[in-house]
């Protein structure tokens, strides 16, 4: 099958400030060294490494008021939303090397605003251990990279919620989560309440991961804007052990494959998140190698003869 895919810009955000714990903010040269931009060029593709966006040091403090770093947060969400907008409106598409997965705020909020002015439907695949659905009353760390999802769809400190101007940002009903194995007992009832589509591991031991990613995908059509927001955690910690919450039953390495797969075969990957490397904990790079490998194939790279 060949695709065409639009330019990619990939550009790095070195920090680990919605984490506790440290490490992340080396994320995006580990995926550099791994030749993430070589194998996305590699399968045809225009791709640029447009380097990294600055902010706030890590100043390693707890959290005030159920947020930890909220300031800093907010400034790293910023750089991202700009980065991210810039080259949505340039025709290109983003992919973001994290650093930890609140970064997801700004980028999505970008995403968003860019399918608001051009008129596309948008479709969150949320690729993840957690639900990342905390707010500040119910988080048991304050750690913000547990709570993108819920201050996108506006549950959330003003300042992040209004970050790409209209809030919400997105709706639950865009967002499928997969993966899924971790999640807190009160962020458990949020994510009832509100509705939000999980295909958890139980349901991919069930059903298997075909038929999970043909109902996640179901609807995507040619107005679609697919964006993965892909954290490494959501992979089996046996073979992604570079990452700072791992969760034993994992997504495994065909499982993963097939995502990627099914994801390039829609030929609607709009953008990408690739967050939570932390390759102070990792083995002679092993994860972000995986997410290099993982990505060749979300670019139409096929084991079997189809490419
Ligand atoms: N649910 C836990 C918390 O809110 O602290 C753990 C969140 C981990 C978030 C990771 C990166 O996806
Ligand atoms: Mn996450
Ligand atoms: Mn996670
Ligand atoms: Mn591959």
């Amino acid at each position: 099958m060949t695709r065409t895919y639009p330019p990619v810009s990939v550009f790095g955000v070195p920090t680990d400030i919605g984490a506790s714990r440290r490490g992340a903010s080396m994320g995006p040269e580990a995926l550099r060294v791994a030749g993430l931009v070589e194998a996305i060029a590699a399968r045809g593709v225009d791709a640029r490494d447009i380097g990294d966006v600055q902010g706030p040091r890590n100043p390693i403090a707890p959290p005030v008021q159920g947020y930890r770093h909220l300031d800093e947060v907010v400034a790293w969400n910023r750089a991202v939303f700009d980065a991210s907008a810039g080259e949505l409106r340039a025709g290109r598409m983003p992919i973001m090397l994290g650093g930890d997965h609140c970064l997801a705020i700004g980028s999505i909020a970008a995403v968003a605003a860019h399918c608001r002015a051009s008129g596309k439907k948008l479709r969150v695949l949320w690729l993840d251990a957690h639900a990342d659905f905390n707010t500040s009353d119910i988080t048991p760390s304050g750690n913000i990279h547990g709570m993108p999802v819920a201050c996108l769809v506006g549950l959330g400190p003003e300042v992040l919620t209004t970050l790409g101007g209209a809030t919400p940002a997105i709706t639950p009903e865009q967002v499928r989560q997969i993966g899924i194995r971790s999640v807190d007992p009160e962020e458990k009832r949020l994510v009832k309440e509100h509705g939000l589509d999980i295909y958890d591991m139980r349901y991919i031991d069930e059903v298997g991961m075909r038929r999970t990613m043909e109902t996640a995908l179901d609807g995507v059509d040619a107005d679609t804007h697919l964006h993965v927001s892909f954290d490494v955690d959501m992979l089996d910690p046996s073979i992604a052990p570079g990452t700072g919450t791992r969760v034993p039953g994992g997504v495994n390495y065909r499982e993963a494959q097939l995502i990627m797969e099914m994801v390039a075969d829609t030929g609607r990957l709009g953008s990408l998140d690739l967050v939570e490397v932390n390759p102070a904990l990792d083995r002679r790079n092993a994860t972000a190698k995986l997410a290099v490998d993982l990505v060749e194939s979300l670019f139409g790279k096929s084991t079997l003869m189809r490419d």
